[in-house]
């Protein structure tokens, strides 16, 4: 394949953000691949507890639904470090779908024996670190800190001290080798905090954009033989009833 087209998803309803999301996978994709940013149409304004992580997940599936009935994208990156809805993005898509904590850990395990995360708000702390389980990377993970500033607080005065400040003690303190920004708000930050702390920084949209585009080169897709396969068709009610899975569309 030539060129990639990458549909990149803020799974949050911020505008400002999705198209600050854009520019830096924009930034991180190589020339010729095209990238589209979008948010969903509905959903929570932020992405900061576990209930606003499930309420985003249909405008999400919703926007890959779209894509793939118009067969508009390659691939599609999940923009939320919660990694929201993935599993079920890839059981409904015919290409790769990565999510930018999955990105940003794997790639950052590449860098040295560990790395810290740095997010938003305490609680979203437990999340992070359930998902370096998950991805079998708690072996790398050093720690999981936070800054207590809100996804949408992040462009205000003082925020961008704030998380430099987080990330200093965690090169300080954790013995890590890298960094890894732990909300997608942070992905602007990226190069200049890589020049700041000495050590690498890892921005989850940028890695998700290069290995979605990475995976699409390769001609790799998620594997739909079982468990990834498109979920049976079965009527859905009430006001999901627009989500009931129809046939493949691609065979
Ligand atoms: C995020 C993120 O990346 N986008 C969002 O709305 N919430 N993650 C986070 N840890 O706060």
């Amino acid at each position: 394949m030539a060129s990639a087209r990458i549909l990149v998803i803020n799974p949050n309803t911020s505008a400002a953000m999705t198209a600050s999301i854009g520019k830096c996978a924009a930034a991180a994709a190589s020339p010729g691949t095209t990238v589209t940013a979008v948010s969903p149409s509905m959903g929570p304004a932020s992405i900061e507890s576990h209930y606003d992580e499930a309420l985003a997940v249909p405008g999400l599936l919703a926007e890959i639904a779209k894509a793939e009935e118009e067969g508009s994208a390659d691939g599609y990156v999940i923009a939320c470090f919660g990694d929201p809805g993935l599993d079920a993005a890839r059981e409904l898509s015919h290409g790769p779908v990565v999510g930018i904590a999955e990105a940003a850990m794997r790639t950052a395990a590449y860098l040295g024996r560990g790395f810290s995360v740095v997010t938003t708000l305490d609680r979203t702390r437990g999340r992070a670190e359930d998902l370096a389980a998950h991805y079998g990377l708690a072996r790398f993970c050093r720690r999981v800190r936070s800054c207590e500033i809100g996804v949408l607080s992040l462009e205000e005065p003082g925020a961008r001290e704030a998380v430099l400040a987080e990330c200093r003690r965690a090169v300080a303190e954790d013995g890590s080798d890298a960094v890894v920004l732990g909300c997608a708000g942070m992905a602007d930050l990226c190069k200049e905090f890589s020049a700041e702390l000495g050590v690498p920084v890892v921005d989850g949209v940028a890695a998700a954009t290069r290995t979605v585009e990475t995976l699409v080169a390769l001609g790799l897709r998620t594997g739909d033989r079982g468990e990834f396969g498109r979920p049976p068709a079965k009527p859905y009610t009430g006001r999901l009833r627009d989500f009931q899975v129809r046939q493949p569309i691609i065979s």
